[in-house]
């Protein structure tokens, strides 16, 4: 295109717009600069252009046909309750077009605690299924062939029980683990940035992940050895350049890890998988993909691999759950399909698709139906499998592909500058880049500059009720405990006793494979609980002290009215009852999704509160102790995982008990409208759903602490 004929464009389109034309560009998150108009000239010297799919860099997919020979795995990831609900569940899904499965384990199985642990009173069942032992896991793929239906596993903390309860189930239900094929997450280093289901510190951890590898490449053929993931970095508000920067950098670290076992990288390097959320900003998302593909064959060279296999990277992907809103709920289908088609045309081998009921509770069996159906329509009905990388060739795509993977590369090699990726989480750099990432995401959604339809703009005024899933947690906690005790009476106590034995000493020694260890453990019955115990005596307990990022959601602000009024509302009672009232925001149970508490956190101590932040995975009991040690004025329970139902209820007695009533307690998070009533009833002041903005939250504690508001 020659300069003057854009010459004339620029000042057409000025004219269109009576404005400058650099008022249409758009500043996203990852700091580039989106213009209104791609051209030629955008993509002049963009060095990937010209590749072909299947061949390096494979930013057009990794195989040369893509879906046109075989369309991507449609994996929903599910699972809660008890094994026989969820392998029920399974077994409809795979009857009704879903493709493999991916299972969801509830946070006492993450956290590796069997489910009669009196710190998991409240997680049983509850955002996944409860796995104790071999047993359980027989019971939940009763009637799924191992050898045909691959199995994705969500699991990091409690990775080394659950792959060798699946090795030995797979042993048990006739099928060889040569045979097995499927995923397991297995990724630790994003766990102590943002999910946060860690156990152990991070060097045996990440001896762990490599111990894993080890195996898998020996003996597990077929089987994927690890689950590389972004998804949870974007989930916590990292921009796109930090999912795409932390997640390959973890991947070169485990890389680095499996090598220093000495294992050749082409034993290993074609069975790394990857994992990507997929969010609003749709071409940005296929572009993401695109870069991902291309960066990965850029860190995998440097380790001189012979197979092309090994610099290809194949990711799953799953639709944003921080995208779903509470409000409006029917919304969430179409933002899921959005999502869906970006995933496709970047080019995924796998996708899970979320329920539009997901931002309230589990999907019910008419919410999962719809997501699996967004992406069966898409394969049979849209003609998208057809034609290989559609998007090739578009300016905007191609320039896009090309600046994020120039953008994420120039953040790794930060990274490499200060000793990698375990040392860079060591230091905490990733955690607190997300942090200040999503407190400025948040300010924005809250100053209405990010438009979230039906939330902060279009909202409704009368919400329709939907019906949701509760899982009554005491039944199954029972159930659990029960087969626990049956598993327990059965077994050698012998054979169980030189097993967990023999674990433990691998795993101290620094000699020998962890999971053939607990194989062996699990054979003889060994329960998740049991194992991780074992390997918590070797490798201690990781502690976690929280963090608060200060002044980047009062920066946002500047000096805007709406933000000053709260600051001065909350400066004058400062000075009337002598002090700034303080503030603790509590985590309760074993979950550990803490986006929303750091957000509440760090603008509450911005706008002038006195903010104490508890630590993960407290009890109700000590939460109560700690809020009345420090003397709080408000204690705020975070609650993600529905744990908030037996938890909270706990909280309210325990603070009774030390005769601290006058502790205002309020809730925020995943809380179902349903549920509401019942935590008013049980003595809580507020509830602040999905979507709650803010500076209306602190408007209401300043409401509640100066008396005018009692529910
Ligand atoms: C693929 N194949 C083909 C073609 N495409 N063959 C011929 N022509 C083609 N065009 C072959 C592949 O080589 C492979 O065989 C087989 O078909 C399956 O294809 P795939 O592409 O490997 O798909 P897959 O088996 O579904 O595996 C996809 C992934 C895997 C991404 C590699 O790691 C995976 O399934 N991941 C899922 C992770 C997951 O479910 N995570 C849940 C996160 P071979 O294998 O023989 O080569 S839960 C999230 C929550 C939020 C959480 O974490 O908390």
């Amino acid at each position: 295109m020659t300069q003057s004929k854009l010459d004339q464009w620029r000042a057409l389109a000025e004219k269109e717009i009576k404005a400058d034309l650099e008022t249409l560009t758009w500043h996203t998150p990852e700091g580039i600069k989106v213009k209104p108009l791609y051209t030629e000239e955008d993509v002049a010297g963009v060095p990937h252009l010209g590749s072909l799919p299947g061949f390096e860099p494979f930013v057009r997919g990794p195989r040369a046909t893509m879906y046109a020979g075989r369309p991507w795995t449609i994996r929903q990831y599910a699972g809660f309750s008890t094994a026989e609900e969820s392998n029920a569940f399974y077994r409809k899904a795979l009857a009704a077009g879903q493709q493999g499965v991916s299972v969801a384990f509830d946070l006492a199985t993450h956290r590796g605690y069997d489910s009669d642990h009196p710190r998991v009173e409240g997680d049983v069942g509850k955002a996944g299924v409860a796995i104790d032992s071999v047993e359980d896991m027989k019971i939940l793929f009763d009637g799924i062939p191992l050898e045909k239906v691959s199995v994705s596993m969500t699991m990091n903390g409690a990775v080394i029980p659950i792959l060798a309860n699946f090795i030995v189930a797979g042993e048990e239900q006739g099928v060889p683990r040569g045979k097995l094929s499927g995923t397991i997450q297995n990724d630790i280093l994003k766990e102590f940035m943002v999910r946060n289901t860690y156990i152990y510190p991070p060097e045996p951890s990440m001896r762990i992940v490599a111990d894993i590898i080890e195996y898998t490449a020996r003996e597990m053929p077929k089987f994927n050895s690890i689950s590389i993931s972004g998804y949870h970095m974007q989930e916590a508000g990292a921009t796109l350049v930090q999912e795409l920067a932390f997640t390959l950098a973890d991947g070169r670290e485990y890389v680095r890890a499996a090598l220093r076992k000495g294992l050749d990288v082409d034993a290993f390097a074609g069975r790394l998988s990857f994992f990507f959320a997929i969010g609003m900003n749709f071409f940005m998302e296929a572009a993401k993909l695109r870069a991902a593909r291309l960066l990965w064959s850029r860190v995998m060279k440097e380790f001189n691999p012979k197979d092309p296999r090994s610099m290809m990277l194949r990711t799953h992907c799953q639709t944003s759950g921080v995208s779903l809103q509470e409000q409006d709920p029917y919304n969430n289908i179409v933002r899921t399909a959005y999502e869906a088609l970006a995933a496709v045309l970047g080019g995924t081998q796998s996708l899970h698709t979320n329920s539009f009921d997901e931002a309230i509770a589990l999907p019910t069996e008419f919410s999962a139906r719809i997501a699996r159906n967004t992406q069966l329509i898409l394969q049979h009905e849209t003609g998208v499998t057809k034609v290989v990388d559609p998007l090739a060739g578009s300016y905007y795509v191609e320039r896009l592909t090309h600046e994020l993977a120039e953008k994420a590369w120039a953040l790794m090699e930060e990274i490499e500058a200060m000793g990698g990726m375990t040392k860079a989480v060591a230091e905490g750099l990733p955690k607190r880049m997300i942090e200040e990432a999503t407190i400025r995401k948040q300010a924005a959604v809250d100053r209405g500059e990010t438009v979230i339809v039906g939330v902060n703009k279009y909202r409704l005024e009368n919400e329709d009720e939907i019906d949701i899933l509760s899982i009554d947690n005491t039944a199954v906690r029972n159930a659990q405990i029960a087969r626990i005790e049956t598993v327990k009476r059965q077994r050698d106590p012998k054979r169980l006793e030189a097993a967990l034995e023999a674990l433990e000493k691998v795993a101290r020694s620094g000699e020998g494979n962890i999971l053939e260890a607990a194989v062996e453990a699990s054979r003889a019955r060994a329960t998740v609980g049991e194992i991780s115990d074992a390997l918590r005596r070797a490798f201690r307990e990781y502690d976690a002290v929280p963090e608060v990022v200060e002044a980047v959601y009062g920066a946002a602000y500047k000096d805007e009215p709406e933000y000053e009024t709260i600051v001065s509302r909350l400066k004058e009672f400062s000075s009337r009852i002598g002090e700034k009232p303080k503030v603790m925001v509590a985590k309760l149970g074993q979950d550990g999704h803490d986006r929303g508490a750091k957000v509440i956190a760090s603008a509450f101590g911005d706008i002038g509160f006195e903010v104490l932040a508890g630590p993960l995975f407290q009890t109700p009991e000590e939460a109560a102790e700690m809020a009345v040690r420090a003397k709080v004025h408000v204690l705020g329970v975070s609650s993600l995982a529905a744990g908030h139902k037996t938890l909270v209820p706990s909280l309210i007695e325990a603070l009774k008990t030390k005769g601290a009533e006058n502790i205002i307690v309020v809730c925020g998070g995943v809380i179902p409208r349903q549920d509401r009533q019942f935590l008013l009833d049980h003595g809580v002041a507020a509830v602040f759903g999905p979507g709650s903005n803010v500076l209306d939250t602190a408007h209401t504690i300043l409401d509640l602490l100066e008396g005018k508001r009692r529910n």
